[in-house]
């Protein structure tokens, strides 16, 4: 028998998703995927907390727009456990681009462009870690 593996991964409800009051949708998507809610948190995110989250990106073209529209209004953000839970999420979420986001996806559904997403979904184990012990340190 394959040995499952629990992971946690961050999921954030962008500024856009939470003015749409999409909350508990979102919510709802996590759930019906067996997913487990472990930390959840609304809050205005600062310019430094940002930046530091998305520090990966610091040199991209869209940086500083993208701090923008992260500190624009509450977010908020959700640590979720559970086997491939990182998969999922991002699965659930859709692709980046709304416009190339798989129907039924949160993204393909509600998103209005590459920046105004709805959602964001650690990208990989690594990234999962950082992610979570960056809201959640206790985790
Ligand atoms: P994702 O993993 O789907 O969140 O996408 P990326 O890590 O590639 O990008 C992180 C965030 O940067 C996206 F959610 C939105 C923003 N972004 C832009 O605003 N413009 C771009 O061209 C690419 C990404």
């Amino acid at each position: 028998m394959t040995a499952s593996k629990i992971v946690t991964t961050l999921a954030i409800v962008k500024p856009d998703g939470f003015e749409k009051r999409l909350i508990g949708k979102i919510i709802q998507r996590y759930e019906e995927a067996a997913l487990n809610l472990q930390a959840i948190q609304r809050l205005v995110l600062t310019r430094e907390r940002a930046e530091g989250f998305y520090a990966v990106h610091k040199e991209r073209p869209f940086f500083s727009s993208l701090v923008e529209f992260m500190t624009s209004g509450p977010v908020v953000v959700m640590a979720w456990s559970g086997e491939g839970a990182i998969d999922k999420v991002r699965d659930i979420n859709g692709a980046t681009d709304p416009k190339k986001a798989a129907p039924g996806t949160i993204r393909a559904q509600w998103g209005e462009s590459i920046q105004n997403n709805i959602v964001h979904g650690s990208d990989g184990p690594e990234t999962a870690r950082f992610e979570v012990a960056y809201f959640f340190p206790g985790l």
